[in-house]
């Protein structure tokens, strides 16, 4: 049978507003595909909530590729190795709570894992701000304001479109990008000591490990932050290639929503 690329372009069309129609209202919006957005977006859209996951570059996986310094093994601690081995990744054990696995496999395992529970992944869309709304005289996070990564990096005057999200998932990593937004533009206070953004430290894997989990929380209404950000948002440190934290932490923010979500 002849090939009709005018079919082609109407078939990518035609399942890509399928899938942007049915994100207009969200459950919930993840903003950054690294393991903790992952991890997270995985567990909701299992529990049939409507999840869709906004990355800026055109790959899913964030800072978990390369491992250390290009060196592409990961480390995890025990009690996060489930959230690996749940979707089939090959975890080893190195020494009594040190478990290594392949940070490719990983990565891309745990994408593989979320798209098939039915995350709605836009990649290559950057998340430039949120919607406020007050609420029974509360200020809060009701949407996401997205616009084309190439429009972004080519620095062109588009205008954004905006999507409804009930909870929205600030797992930027180290930048806390949406955060820094939020405080820039509002006069809000978040839920943190300062009430602003506290900034991340220098290395301290251990205790930043168990705080990443500690710090994954709602910061301000509608807003939760997750992985890297938690700890950046809340002023503890950052921890390296191991990653254990960051899986918790999705899981953790992936619970607490839920709970939330089915009231
Ligand atoms: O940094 P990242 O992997 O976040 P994470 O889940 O994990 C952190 C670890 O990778 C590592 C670490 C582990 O010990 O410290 O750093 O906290 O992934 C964040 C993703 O968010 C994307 C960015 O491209 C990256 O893939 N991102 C950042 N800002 C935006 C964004 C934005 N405004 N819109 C869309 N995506």
């Amino acid at each position: 049978m002849p090939l009709d690329e005018r079919i082609i372009t109407e078939a990518i069309v035609d399942g890509y507003f399928a899938k942007f129609k049915s994100s207009l209202e969200l459950d919930v919006a993840i903003v950054g595909g690294g393991p903790s957005g992952l991890t997270a977006a995985r567990l909701l859209a299992k529990e049939g909530f409507n999840v869709a996951l906004f990355e800026r570059k055109l790959s899913l996986g964030g800072g978990m590729w390369g491992g250390g310094m290009t060196y592409n093994i990961i480390v995890v601690q025990e009690e996060s190795a489930h959230l690996l081995t749940d979707v089939g990744i090959p975890v080893a054990r190195y020494k009594d709570n040190y478990f290594t696995a392949d940070a490719v496999a990983a990565t891309t395992t745990l994408a593989s894992a979320a798209c098939l529970a039915g995350v709605k992944v836009f990649n290559c869309m950057s998340v430039e701000d949120v919607v406020l709304r007050e609420v029974n005289g509360i200020k809060r996070v009701t949407g996401i304001v997205i616009n084309s990564s190439p429009v972004e990096m080519a620095g062109l005057h588009v205008d954004p479109v905006v999507l409804g999200s009930k909870f929205l998932i600030e797992a930027t990593g180290h930048a806390t990008e949406v955060l820094h937004t939020l405080v820039r533009k509002n006069d809000v206070k978040l839920g943190t000591p300062s009430g602003g953004i506290e900034g991340e430290q220098s290395m301290w894997a251990d205790v930043a490990e168990t705080n990443t989990v500690k710090n994954t929380r709602e910061i301000f209404p509608g807003l939760y932050v997750a992985g890297m950000a938690a700890n950046a948002s809340f002023g503890s440190y950052r921890m390296g290639p191991i990653f254990g934290g960051m899986l918790l932490s999705g899981e953790k923010v992936a619970a607490d929503i839920a709970a939330k979500l089915r009231g």
